[in-house]
C-alpha cells in the first residue's frame, strides 16, 4: 500500500512538474516573442547608447566568447567609486568573519545563507535596498548598464545584486554551483563578478567554457532550455568539452568578469583561501516573468535612476 502510494505520488509529482515546465516554457516564449521583450527591444532600438572603445571591445568579446575580463577601473574609471565599493566590501567581510567566528563557537552567527550553504551573502533574497546602495548604483552605472543592454539587445532588468564571501573549506567534493552548469535564468543573460580579494587557484576561481552559451560552438551539450537547472555528469562533460578551452579566472582584486552564464561555468570551490566577490545579473523582462525572481526590492520611494529611463526600467 505504502509503495503504491509512493509510486502514485511520484507519478503525480512528475506530471505536475511536466505541466509546470511546459507552462514556464510557454510563458517565457510568449513574453520573449510577443509581450515584455518586444517593448524592451523597441525601447533599446529607439535610444541605442553609443559605446566608447572599451565598451565596444567588451561587447565584441562577449558576443564571440561569452565572457570578457578586465580591470574594473578600465570600465568605471572614477577612483571614488572603487573606494566606496572597497569600503563597503571591507565592512561586509569584517561582519561576516565575526559571524563565522560566532558560528564556530556554537552561537548564531546572524549570517545570510540560502542555496549554496558554503557561502555567506550580504543580501540573499528579500533584501531592501536604498538609493545609496553602492552596488545597486554601480550596477546601474551607464558604463555597465549600456553594455548589458547592448549585449541583450533590449532594456534589461537588474535581477540580482549581492556580495558573496566564501570561506576556505575542507569539503572533499564540489557541490551545486561549484560544479559545471548552465544558468537557466535566461537564454541571453549577463552576470558581472567583481573580485574583492586576490583569487588564486585555491580560492575557488570562477571558470567558464568559452562559446558554450546558446548559439555558440559548444551549445549542443546539455543544451539550455527555459527551466534547465541541472548538473551534467562530470565524465560526460569532460568527454564533450575535451576539445574546448576552459578559462580559469585566477586574478587580482579589482578584476571584473562579465559573462553569459547560460554557458557552462562553475566556481567557488575555495579549498585554501577565502574568496569575496560582488555579483549582479541582467536578464530580459521575459526571464523575470517566467524563470527567475529578483533578490531585492527598493525601499519605498527610493530613487536610484537619476532621471535615466533605462535605469528606472531595470529596477522596476
Ligand atoms: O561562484 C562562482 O564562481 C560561480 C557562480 C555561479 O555559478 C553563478 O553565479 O551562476
Amino acid at each position: 500500500m505504502h509503495k503504491r502510494h509512493t509510486q502514485f505520488s511520484k507519478r503525480v509529482t512528475r506530471a505536475a512538474t511536466g505541466i509546470e515546465s511546459r507552462g514556464v516554457r510557454a510563458t517565457y516564449g510568449l513574453h520573449d516573442r510577443l509581450l515584455s521583450n518586444r517593448g524592451a527591444r523597441r525601447r533599446f532600438a529607439d535610444s541605442r547608447p553609443s559605446l566608447d572603445a572599451t565598451q565596444q571591445r567588451v561587447l565584441d568579446t562577449l558576443r564571440v566568447e561569452g565572457f570578457c575580463v578586465l580591470p574594473f577601473s578600465e570600465l568605471i574609471t572614477d577612483p571614488a567609486t572603487w573606494e566606496r565599493l572597497s569600503a563597503d566590501a571591507e565592512r561586509f567581510v569584517t561582519e561576516t568573519e565575526a559571524g563565522l567566528a560566532r558560528e564556530a563557537a556554537g552561537e548564531d552567527g546572524g549570517l545570510r545563507r540560502s542555496t549554496k550553504s558554503f557561502l555567506v551573502r550580504k543580501n540573499a533574497w528579500g533584501a531592501e535596498l536604498d538609493a545609496d546602495d553602492v552596488w545597486l548604483q554601480t550596477a546601474l552605472d551607464p558604463r555597465i548598464l549600456d553594455l548589458a543592454n547592448s549585449y541583450l539587445g533590449l532594456w534589461s532588468k537588474l535581477e540580482y545584486v549581492d556580495l558573496w564571501h566564501t570561506p576556505a573549506s575542507d569539503a572533499p567534493e564540489r557541490v551545486s554551483s561549484q560544479r559545471w552548469h548552465r544558468d537557466f535564468n535566461d537564454r541571453l543573460l549577463l552576470k558581472a563578478f567583481v573580485y574583492l580579494n586576490d583569487v588564486d587557484a585555491n580560492a575557488g576561481p570562477f571558470e567558464y567554457v568559452p562559446r558554450s552559451f546558446p548559439g555558440g560552438e559548444f551549445d549542443d551539450f546539455a543544451p539550455w532550455w527555459p527551466g534547465y537547472d541541472g548538473y551534467p555528469a562530470d565524465e560526460a562533460f569532460e568527454k564533450r568539452m575535451a576539445e574546448s578551452r576552459i578559462e580559469t579566472f585566477t586574478a587580482p582584486r579589482g578584476t571584473l568578469i562579465l559573462c553569459n552564464t547560460a554557458g557552462f561555468h562553475r566556481g567557488g570551490f575555495a579549498t585554501g583561501n577565502a574568496r569575496t566577490l560582488a555579483t549582479w545579473t541582467y536578464c530580459s523582462p521575459a526571464a523575470l516573468r517566467a524563470l527567475s525572481d529578483r533578490n531585492y526590492k527598493l525601499v519605498a520611494g527610493a530613487s536610484v535612476a537619476n532621471g535615466r529611463a533605462d535605469a528606472a526600467f531595470a529596477v522596476a
